[in-house]
């Protein structure tokens, strides 16, 4: 993150809890739950999410993509304030109702199922971290099939974030402001006092006249994908006369009318993006005051969590009494666990019989056939499961056995 930002209260060692009472006024319920009303939560969906369970039928390929494309609607990035919630399956060829297998760590978000098959995840307002859920659709024949994602509350850290909040009341220092006007320049924008979003300062436009239009503009560098999350407000003809905001000149929404404090948020790719509001007019009529507002912008860069591929070339093995799996070594790992389940299409747990010694791990062979996958571990998480491997063919166990 370019510039070293000014924030006033972001302390990431605290954590925060809910504050429905936020001040300033004006936070409203756009804050209540998460943080001091200074700190949003970004939730992270679907990032890991994979696929791994498919019984044979139509019926089970149409729910395991429903609740894919669902989860994908997202673009694989939540903001706290909008609590995720989405219908996961249209009733066009045959009914399946999904349900919620398991969540894996209900203390950073819960989920639940509401009616006509809508997820609904709402994240903490006091833990960060990772939670897997698992789904499952049934369609009227029984068939199932489930789905796997996983669903990270994170707390932006100040490393990755800068706030422009006008409070030194000028658009140089920390972060240095590009204005334009379509004519008299002396109308640009100006920091103002007038019923600010937060502290005692807002960016507002100067006098434009119709036809005109007036620009505030800022470059910032990303790191890492992110976010940008503002606060605007217009008082201005409806429909007529517009607050526009552009991302390197590509326009993501607009705004118009008596309005109050409205917030934002865009999604960032990584590099340097140009941001960019504009008051533009049609050729006659005022309304309002005539005029927009900015405040609060928040530039926050989401580095990924635990930055971790999926072990690679797993391979199963297995002598008269044991069973072993190898796998390359994945950078990064400071560990590796391994999941098992009897049914290639059921649940996998974490399988704790057996021992590691670098990049393999040995088991006792039992009589059952199992199944297995390989995750690597970090301190901020996990990777995605590699491919399932499955114990070595009984026939070739049972000779062995005989020799
Ligand atoms: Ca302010
Ligand atoms: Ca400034
Ligand atoms: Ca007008």
């Amino acid at each position: 993150m370019n510039g070293a930002g000014y924030r006033t209260t972001f302390n990431p060692d605290v954590t925060y809890y809910v504050s429905t009472n936020v001040s300033p006024t004006g936070l409203g319920s756009q804050y209540s739950t998460f943080g001091d009303g200074y700190v949003p939560y970004t939730v992270i969906v679907g990032r890991d999410r994979k696929v791994y369970f498919s019984m044979s039928g139509y019926d089970d390929v149409e729910a395991r993509a429903a609740i894919d494309r669902a989860i994908a609607d997202y673009n694989g990035l939540v903001y706290v304030a909008n609590p995720i919630s989405d219908k996961l399956y249209q009733y066009e060829i045959e009914p399946v109702s999904v349900s919620i297998v398991s969540n894996s760590n209900p203390a950073v978000v819960t989920a639940t199922m509401s009616k006509a098959n809508t997820l609904n995840l709402t994240a903490s307002s006091s833990s960060t971290g990772t939670a897997t859920i698992i789904l499952e659709g049934t369609d009227i024949d029984n068939n199932k099939a489930q789905t796997e994602f996983t669903v990270t509350v994170y707390d932006p850290d100040p490393q990755y974030s800068s706030i422009e909040d006008f409070e030194d009341g000028n658009f140089t220092g920390n972060f240095v402001w590009t204005l334009t006007n379509s004519g008299n320049p002396n109308r640009n924008w100006t920091v103002a006092t007038t019923s600010p979003f937060e502290g005692t300062y807002c960016a507002q436009t100067g006098s434009v006249s119709d036809s005109g239009w007036d620009a505030i503009e800022l470059s910032v560098t990303y790191a890492y994908d992110g976010i940008i999350v503002f606060n605007q407000k217009t008082s201005s003809e409806l429909d007529w006369d517009w607050l526009i905001f552009t991302i390197d000149g590509v326009e993501q929404g607009r705004l118009s009318g008596l309005t109050g404090w409205e917030n934002e948020f865009y999604s960032v790719s990584a590099g340097t993006h140009a941001f960019k509001w504009t008051y533009i007019k049609d050729d006659n009529t005022d309304g309002g005051t005539d005029q927009a507002w900015l405040d609060y912008v928040q530039f926050i860069e989401i580095p990924p969590q635990a930055n971790l591929a999926a072990p690679t070339n797993v391979v199963a093995s297995s002598s008269v009494s044991n069973i072993s799996l190898t796998w390359d070594v994945v950078s990064g790992a400071t560990s590796y666990n391994i999941y098992s389940s009897t049914d290639p299409y059921g649940t996998f747990t974490v399988d704790n019989s057996g021992t590691f010694n670098g990049t393999e791990w040995t088991s006792a062979l039992t009589e059952t056939k199992k199944f297995y996958y390989v995750t690597a571990a970090n301190s901020k998480g996990k990777s995605s499961q590699s491919n399932i491997v499955e114990t070595p063919s009984a026939k070739k166990i049972k000779g062995v056995l005989l020799k």
